[in-house]
């Protein structure tokens, strides 16, 4: 993959002996043909590197990073404005249509969604509409059977009837993951076709399946799409078997749709969301460590996860939930403390902290069934509120006596940091 070749510039300024002018533009230079040499197109090249070149010959070098940090960063962060925003779909009641060209991996995807939200607790059902190809409706079951993903499909159907029908049957699901039909061109049937599916699915989001390997062919096909029946994100799929993966990045860029997921491989687990640290990250070689870095710098400057207020106030509920909130862009809380300037490291067993996406969700829905003066004492929490609050949220009593559990056991934590009584041994978050 031709961008894979950028991690060869992390490692020249890295080892450069000097950081000066020269290497400055050996660099931007090295990036330009790294991008080109992967589609992206020539206009945003152009953008990204001269941005990076005026950054690193004008800026000064913040106090905490050295010269060679400071461009790395400067790279870092331009790549990332090139990029743009990934599609974060919430975690809640929604309906997903996919379209796209024949092949371009629609019906993969589809099962590849489904098994993303319902690993994030979320009730999810896969729906085939594809009535044009024979093949379609076996392929979807087997996919989704595969992954215990419950399915609705008719084999001798009508597209239209078949979501009619879908929506009848799956109204309990959270998720409806609805796969249609491709065909070789962006012609007149299949645009009347997913018009009439859209207005009878009311689908929240219409995401566009995009094949890697078409290059910069895909800002042609993304914009004619779009123009067709509107999209709100796109899925780049085999982008393993490419060297052409950054047209299709920068298509999405071109049209101002964001990127929701890649897909990278023919099985159902080749598959993520497009998170664009994590993703120039790794183009960059510089592990989750230095995207995690960037991302904690981000999350306190906004206050969303503010350890020094931990240490000075008092400790809610809010800052549970705030916490949660920052994990789930995040990962880890561990991870997050590991990089902290408290001076010392935490020696926590990994289980403890891990917190599940499902088990996170669970605690907001229960916070969000809490009142304010609850959230802000929780002490007040009684056993009738309690049962009251499990109603509320839809969960168990014991789910919500977990929570409290793991407010302690952080407020503990918190505390202990306070003391500076570090390293906690053995530190069990009770779950
Ligand atoms: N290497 C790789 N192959 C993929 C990926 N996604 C899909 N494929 C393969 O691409 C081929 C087409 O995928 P489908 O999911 O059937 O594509 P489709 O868009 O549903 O095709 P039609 O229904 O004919 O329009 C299959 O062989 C998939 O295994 C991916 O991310 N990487
Ligand atoms: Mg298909």
């Amino acid at each position: 993959m031709a961008l894979e070749s950028l991690k060869d510039v992390v490692r020249k300024i890295t080892k450069s002996a000097s950081v000066d002018k020269k290497l400055v533009e050996e660099v931007v230079k090295d990036i330009q043909r790294a991008l080109l040499k992967a589609d992206v197109n020539v206009r945003q090249v152009k953008e990204i590197s001269d941005a990076i070149k005026k950054r690193a010959l004008s800026e000064d070098v913040l106090p905490t990073f050295n010269a060679r940090e400071h461009i790395i960063k400067i790279v870092y962060e331009e790549l990332m404005r090139g990029i743009g925003e990934g599609l974060e779909i919430p975690l809640k009641k929604s309906k997903i249509m996919l379209v796209g060209l024949q092949g371009s991996g629609k019906t993969t995807t589809t099962a590849k969604i489904a098994k993303y939200f319902k690993d994030r607790g979320l009730k999810t059902a896969v729906v085939t509409a594809d009535t044009w190809r024979p093949a379609a409706y076996e392929q979807l079951k087997q996919l989704a059977e595969a992954y215990n993903i419950p399915f609705y499909g008719e084999k001798n159907g009508n597209a239209i009837k078949i979501v009619k029908n879908a929506l009848k049957n799956l109204k309990d699901y959270d998720m409806l993951i609805v796969d249609t039909a491709g065909r070789h061109a962006l012609e007149k049937e299949l645009i009347d076709e997913m018009i009439e599916i859209a207005k009878v699915l009311q689908p929240d989001y219409k995401l566009l399946v995009l094949d890697a390997a078409i290059g910069q062919l895909a800002s042609k096909q993304a914009k004619a799409f779009h123009d067709a029946i509107g999209i709100d994100g796109i899925v780049i799929t085999k982008f393993d078997g490419t060297a052409k993966g950054g047209g299709a990045l920068s298509a999405a860029r071109e049209i101002g749709i964001p990127i929701a997921f890649i897909g990278s491989g023919e099985k159902v687990e080749d598959f993520e969301r497009f998170d664009p640290a994590g993703f120039v990250s790794r183009l960059l070689g510089m592990g989750d460590i230095k995207a995690l870095l960037e991302k904690v710098e981000r999350v306190v400057s906004q206050e969303e996860l503010d350890p020094e207020a931990f240490l000075k106030g008092t400790f809610t509920l809010k800052d549970i939930y705030k916490q949660i909130e920052a994990m789930s862009k995040m990962g880890p809380i561990r991870k997050i403390f590991d990089l902290l300037p408290f001076g010392f490291s935490m020696k926590v067993d990994d289980d403890a902290m891990e917190m599940t996406q499902e088990k996170m969700r669970k605690f907001k829905v229960i916070m969000d069934s809490m009142t304010e003066e609850e959230l802000l004492n929780p002490k007040i929490i009684d056993s009738s509120r309690i049962r009251r609050i499990a109603i509320g949220s839809g969960t168990s009593p014991q789910e919500v006596k977990e929570l409290l559990k793991y407010y302690k056991t952080m407020k503990n934590v918190m505390k202990r940091f306070k003391k500076k009584k570090l390293p906690i041994k053995g530190l069990k978050m009770g779950f």
